[in-house]
């Protein structure tokens, strides 16, 4: 059985639009992860399982997305000691204000590391979780590092932004 370093979890399937991106950046940059719908409202009792089951299935990361009374990356935090790394999903009638502030305010004690709203925060919550595995994981450090030359790259090599 393939071994999963990081879980990306998501408070319903409408937040796949936005968590793709986290899982499109794992992939990008060969970490093994895997990918489910946990609900901290509608499925708590598969939440406490999951979160507190993490560890000791090899999963050292957790990347946790979740718009409105977004309590999901919070609840996950409160049953495993792993880096949990919270994502707010942009919600339709707050924009994903709601989403931050439920996120963001854990109380001492409780860390979640909160990233932006949106695509950008998912795509980040990516990179911490690389950044943190880089640590153990010499082949994530490299493929972190071509990550940020490309990026640099990428950039230089377009520098006139009147050209399409
Ligand atoms: C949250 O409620 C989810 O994370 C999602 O962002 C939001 C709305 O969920 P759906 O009603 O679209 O399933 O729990």
């Amino acid at each position: 059985m393939e071994k999963f370093l990081v879980g990306v979890i998501m408070g319903s399937r409408s937040d796949w639009e936005t968590m793709r991106h986290a899982t499109e950046t794992l992939e990008e940059l060969g970490v093994a992860h895997e990918v489910r719908v946990v609900s901290a409202h509608r499925t708590p009792e598969l939440l406490f399982e999951y979160a507190a089951g993490a560890k000791e299935r090899g999963l050292e990361v957790i990347i946790a997305g979740a718009g409105g009374a977004a309590h999901l990356p919070g609840m996950v935090a409160a049953r495993t000691s792993l880096p949990v790394l919270g994502v707010p999903v942009q919600s339709r009638s707050l924009n994903g204000l709601d989403s931050l502030l439920s996120i963001v305010q854990m109380p001492g004690g409780i860390p979640v590391g909160t990233l932006a709203i949106g695509p950008a925060g998912a795509k980040n919550a990516a990179l911490l979780a690389a950044a943190i595995l880089a640590n153990k994981y010499e082949a994530v450090s490299a493929a972190l590092e071509r990550f940020r030359r490309q990026q640099t790259a990428t950039v230089l090599a377009d520098p006139d932004p009147r050209l399409p």
